[in-house]
């Protein structure tokens, strides 16, 4: 282990230059699951760090995330870290998938618990970070024109952080109360007596959906794509069931990395084919109504669901039976069932309510497929011959996903060239860690590793303690991925990808919700274990496709 410099602020004056630069072993960006753990490593391994973050305080997608309805869709204690069996003991969840401000305050917690507050800087935006060759080190700057220089620069900006709003022509000109529910304001909203509209279907709006049709004189609801959801099947937890879960903790903290997705569900039956059309159905059920796990469940009740379209027809049509019974109006009905592309194509979304809410009498969809937006002004939004007239509209338009938070950022690597610009045709990552061409720095849950396709803490927890590892081994040298390594890996992303269903849809995962961006899938999709079993023994083989460099052998 090595301790490369005291941590201490050096004044460092040259020509242009802020005037101080702060020198570390590591800067982290992103205060969130990823950016606290990595800080609580690299102290216990005696380096010195700081993270940085553009928000006032910790929890990352869960600081900004605070619209009405947002909770997670992963069951909270497995949507937890794993590291501390103390704190496994000492934190309780009271719901069974955790609301928004549990899991803020859970960050929090763990913020405090491990005193890791005086190593963050709050209200920070990162801007550039710099690879200095000749002294191989990063250099990185703020907006607020403070200069910190480490050898080792971690990202820990998460995958779905840089929010999205919608390309439709004069929203600019609505004078209404706006709101994005990724980046939601932090005083109370209060929609009582407001009409008020909704853009997007997604997992944000479909969670906000029923929440703000509760408290609204009016709720519309302007639909592009129609999205297949099921019943989360939340619930407070029972006193026996918190218990069971404290018992069961360093049981289930071990299984979840033997999950494909890193996450406990119902045991999957096999390929839907072995089952007559009745047990498909009774499984359905079970799945969908709670008696089986609910939630995400539903998509693991076959295990061909995501690989075979034929399987996947079946969980579809079921869905598609269940919007039919739940919706009273026949056309609305119609206009809210996806038809297009498979059951989990786009990320299967877990509601709380979400089709019953148009039962209610203040609440409209709008199709915008078959009456799209015609014009916005101050007072509203006009689709085909109706004017809808809205005090407040809420973009639930989601985020450029894996590769926007880097690419806010002016990342240069070796020769000065910019991150965004290698990236420009689709992001390429060796194991979704490292990029040829910018050495010594690391992305968590970067494009190429599982991230969203995975539960993110166990895959948060199994890239910090890999990079920890691997500083440890370096002792100061760097490192760096191979262009070959990286070529070879983005294309067992891809052919991972193309085995699924998840390729058959306008999707997040592929980038299609960004106008002009290339149509890459981002994230690893041959599971969990096939993924850690491949970094451990790369890491346990000398770092197999990376290149490790003495310092003197590198300017
Ligand atoms: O974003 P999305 P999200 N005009 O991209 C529509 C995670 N998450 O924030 O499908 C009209 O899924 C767009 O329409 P279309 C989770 O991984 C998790 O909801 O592109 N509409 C779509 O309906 C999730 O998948 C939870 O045609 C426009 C919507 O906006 C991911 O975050 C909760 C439009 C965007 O949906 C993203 O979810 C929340 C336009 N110009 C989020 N542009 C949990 O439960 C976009 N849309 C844990």
């Amino acid at each position: 282990m090595t301790n490369m410099n005291s941590g201490k602020l050096t004044l460092h004056k040259e020509a242009g230059q802020a005037d101080s630069v702060r020198e570390l072993d590591v800067v982290i960006v992103g205060a969130g699951f990823a950016g606290l753990y990595m800080l609580h490593r690299l102290r216990l391994s005696r380096r010195t760090a700081i993270v940085i973050d553009r928000g006032s305080d910790v929890g990352g997608t869960w600081y900004w995330n605070r619209y009405p309805g947002a909770r997670c869709d992963v069951e909270s204690y497995q949507y937890s870290y794993g590291f501390s069996p103390d704190l496994d003991q000492e934190w309780t969840w009271t719901e069974r998938f955790a609301p928004q401000t549990e899991i803020l305050s859970y960050a929090q917690h763990v913020a405090d618990r491990f005193d890791l507050r005086r190593d963050i800087l709050f209200d920070r935006t990162v801007e550039s970070a710099v690879f200095d060759e000749a002294d191989d080190a990063w250099v990185v700057t703020t907006h607020q024109g403070e200069v910190f220089r480490a050898r080792y620069c971690i990202m820990a900006t998460g995958n779905l952080s840089d929010v999205k709003l919608p390309d439709i022509d004069g929203i600019g000109n609505f004078a209404g109360e706006s709101y994005h529910t990724g980046a939601w304001p932090h005083h109370a909203v209060d929609f009582a007596g407001k009409r008020v509209g909704v853009i997007g279907t997604g997992s944000s709006g479909i969670q906000c959906i029923p929440e703000v049709a509760r408290q609204a004189e009016h709720l519309t609801v302007f639909q592009r794509t129609a999205n297949y959801s099921v019943p989360a099947c939340n619930r407070v937890l029972a006193d026996e069931e918190i218990a069971a879960i404290k018992a069961d903790y360093p049981n289930m903290r071990a299984l979840v990395h033997r999950t494909r997705t890193g996450t406990i569900l119902p045991r999957s039956r096999g390929p839907l084919g072995n089952f007559d059309t009745a047990e498909v159905e009774r499984e359905f059920e079970a799945r969908w109504d709670g008696k089986k796990g609910g939630g995400s469940s539903f998509i693991a009740a076959f295990d061909d669901l995501l690989t075979s379209l034929e399987s996947n027809a079946p969980a579809a049509e079921f869905v598609r039976g269940k919007i039919a019974s739940i919706v009273n109006d026949p056309q609305v009905a119609e206009d809210l069932t996806p038809q297009d592309y498979p059951l989990g194509a786009k990320r299967l979304v877990c509601d709380t309510g979400y089709f019953d809410t148009y039962n209610r009498p203040n609440v409209t969809l709008v199709n915008l497929r078959r009456t799209p937006i015609t014009r916005v002004d101050a007072d509203g939004i006009e689709t085909g011959d109706v004017f809808h007239s809205l005090d407040a509209l809420i973009y639930a338009t989601g985020y450029d996903a894996g590769t926007g938070a880097l690419n806010r950022i002016d990342i240069r690597g070796v020769g000065g060239r910019s991150l965004r610009d290698k990236w420009r045709e689709g992001p390429k990552c060796y194991l979704g860690l490292m990029v040829a061409g910018f050495p010594n720095l690391f992305i968590i849950t970067g494009p190429g590793s599982p991230s969203v396709l995975s539960n993110v803490l166990p895959s948060i927890e199994f890239h910090v303690e890999w990079i920890d590892r691997c500083l440890s081994d370096l002792e100061g040298r760097r490192i760096e991925a191979t262009e070959a390594a990286e070529e070879d890996w983005a294309e067992h992303v891809r052919q991972c990808a193309e085995q699924t269903i998840m390729t058959k849809a306008d999707n997040w995962y592929l980038g299609a919700n960004i106008p002009g961006k290339p149509r890459v899938f981002f994230a690893y999709a041959g599971g969990v274990p096939s993924y850690e079993k491949k970094c451990n023994e790369v890491a346990r083989d000398g770092y197999q496709g990376f290149r490790i460099l003495e310092k003197e052998a590198c300017a």
